[in-house]
Formats: structure tokens, sequence, C-alpha cells
């Protein structure tokens, strides 16, 4: 067992004056990250739109009228190029998102090709494909997949009034099938779904309980979605963001925090608060999954002017293909 804090030490951190949280965050930050680098994740959604579940924030939901239009699952070689170009950007590490419940064995089958082939590229690759079965997991291992990506999205008590077609449990028996399977674990939330003070602590204390904690964990700033349950939810507060992120940073000292999706929504000065208080890594390209995100230019200026700069990740050499003649 790793130490780690309960939901209420979490919430006696959003209950501290903003500087001390802040500086808190940081010292934590400084402990364990050089806290000028950044690590640059690009997004793609391989198969888009027509999902059976109701989640009440997503543009994907067969269940809502949003102006998604459905994909099948993309082609090896369309991913490939995509995954080509986020490498040449600087990216390193490639998310491919499913718009799936979970993914059935022939959809599986074709992934698990998509990551050899981008694991071939040289570069960290990251699956979101919703809940799996037993031996899934494994199957992606096998494949080269580095992390599973599935989001625990917010407090246990809160998620029974945004999704009603799986569960918490659920949720969690697919982070512990990826960690059985050796997968590095990449789960985070969404910040902003009406959720309370006391909720967002209770999250914070979920994923720290996670054991390990996951390696990654992507805050997400609500994109409202017309169409969606959520869209007409009012903002949350920036400052209660960063708050979120800080503790997120405090309670999960040694894990990449992400600044995620609603990056295209804050203003420069709002970033680089998060940053200061130990965000380490973003969604970089100018696409989430179907809403938009700052554009690669932009964010080279912006880590320009806060002097940051992007993680260099050695990952190991691609699989040698065999001597040509
Ligand atoms: N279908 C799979 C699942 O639900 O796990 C994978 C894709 S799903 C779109 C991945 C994550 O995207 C969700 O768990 C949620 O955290 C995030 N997301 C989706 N819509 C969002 C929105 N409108 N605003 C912020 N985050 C969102
Ligand atoms: C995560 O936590 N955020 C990403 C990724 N994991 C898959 C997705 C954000 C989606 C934002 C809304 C959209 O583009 O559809
Ligand atoms: Fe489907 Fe994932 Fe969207 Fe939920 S969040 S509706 S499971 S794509």
């Amino acid at each position: 067992m790793h130490l780690h804090p309960d939901a209420a030490e979490i919430a006696a951190l959003f209950e501290l004056p903003f500087s001390d949280l802040i500086y808190r965050a940081q010292t934590v930050h400084r402990r364990h990250f050089d806290p000028n680098a950044v690590q640059l994740s690009t997004l793609l959604s391989i198969k888009t739109g027509g999902c059976s579940e109701d989640c009440g924030y997503c543009s994907q939901s067969a269940r809502f009228h949003t102006d998604v239009e459905s994909q099948p699952l993309m082609s090896k070689e369309a991913v490939i190029a995509a995954a080509q170009a986020a490498k040449a950007r600087g990216a390193t590490r490639f998310c491919m998102g499913a718009a799936w419940r979970g993914p059935k064995e022939k959809d599986l089958i074709q992934v698990a090709e998509m990551v050899r082939a981008v694991k071939d590229l040289g570069m960290e690759t990251c699956a979101t494909l919703g809940l799996l079965r037993d031996g899934q997991a494994e199957q992606l291992a096998q494949a080269g997949l580095d992390y599973y990506n599935h989001n625990l999205d917010t407090s246990r008590a809160h998620y029974d009034n945004i999704v009603h077609t799986h569960s918490y449990d659920n949720r969690l028996d697919t982070l512990t099938k990826a960690r059985a399977a050796g997968l590095k674990v990449c789960c985070g939330g969404i910040m902003g779904m009406g959720e309370s003070r006391a909720d967002r602590a209770q999250f914070l204390a979920e994923l720290a309980a996670l054991d390990p904690p996951p390696e990654s964990v992507p805050i997400n700033l609500l994109v409202h979605i017309p169409g969606t349950p959520l869209s007409e939810k009012p903002g949350l507060d920036p400052i209660e963001f960063v708050r979120t992120v800080a503790a997120a940073r405090i309670a999960m000292p040694a894990s990449f925090v992400r600044l995620s999706a609603g990056r295209s929504q804050m203003p420069d000065h709002l970033q680089a608060l998060c940053f200061l208080a130990g965000a380490n890594s973003i969604f970089y390209g100018e696409k989430l999954l179907t809403t938009p995100n700052p554009e690669s230019d932009a964010d080279r200026k912006l880590f320009e002017k806060l002097g940051l700069r992007p993680l260099v990740v050695e990952t190991p050499a691609p699989a040698r293909k065999t001597a040509e003649a």
C-alpha cells in the first residue's frame, strides 16, 4: 500500500489560502519533476459518434442530438499518417480514442494493429476504448500499448447524476484490468459538471487511492456541447479549476497532471496559473476528439513566453525489421 491523502485531507487543501496552496503544489512539483518541462500528447478520434452510452457531457452519445458526424473505425494507414504528423510537430505520445461502450473482439484486433504501427514510429501509445473485457488489456499490452486512458470523471456520488448506462464500479474494474495487464494508467476527470468542492476532493481521493496511482491524470474542464444534458451548466470558476490542479499535484506528487480539455477557452494567464499549480502535460494539436484545441503555433508561443519546453521522452527503439535484400 502506498500512502495517500483521503478526501478530508484533500478537502482541506481546497480551503487553503490560494497562495499557500500554490506554494505547496510548486514545492511538491519541484521535488518530483523539472518544473519547466511539459509532456505533449496528441489525440485522434479513431471511431467517432454513435456511442450507446449516455454520458451527459459527451458529443458522441447516440442519445443526444449534437453536431458530431459519426465515422466508422479509421483505416490503419490514416491513423499512421496522423501519428506521423503529430510526431513531426513534437508530440511524444499518441492517444487513440473510440466512441464505444467497449471494443468488440474484431475492433480490438484492428486497434492492436494500429497500436503496433504507432509504436513502430517510436512514439508512446495510448488508447481510450471504453470498458474492457477479460483478456483485452493483455491483447493491447502485447501489441505495444503503453497507456490505457479510462477516466473516473467525477466523484462516485456525482457519477450517477451524469451517466446511467454504466457504473463507477464498471470503470474501476476496467482500470484494474489495465493495471493487471501491465499497462500504465491514464485516469482523470471533468470539472464543471455541477459537482461540489467536496465532490472534487472525493474524486481526487479516488484517483490517489488507486494502487499505484495513475501515471497520468488528465484534468478536463467541461467543454459545453450543444444538445447534451450538460450544455447549459454554469462554467466553473477559473480559480477553483486552478485549485483542483494544485490539489491533484499534491495528492499525486509523482504523476503527470495534464491540463486537458477546455484550454481553447482559457486565456494564457489562466494556463500559466495551471502550470504554476503543477500541471506538466497537455494535449497538443488543433483537435481534441471532436472539439477544437489551441493551434500548435499558439502553444509554441505560449511555451516561449513561459520558458516552458516539451518534455523529451526516451522511447525504446522500434522493433527491428528483418534485414533487407
Ligand atoms: N468511450 C470511451 C470512454 O468513455 O472511456 C473513450 C472516449 S471518452 C470521449 C474519453 C473522455 O473524454 C471521457 O472520459 C471524458 O473525461 C472526456 N470528455 C468527453 N467529452 C468531454 C467534454 N465535453 N468536456 C470535457 N471532457 C470530455
Ligand atoms: C481525456 O481525459 N480527455 C480527452 C482524452 N482523455 C480522451 C478527451 C477530451 C474530449 C473533449 C471533448 C471532445 O473533443 O469531444
Ligand atoms: Fe461513449 Fe465515451 Fe462519450 Fe460516454 S464518454 S458517450 S462512453 S464516447
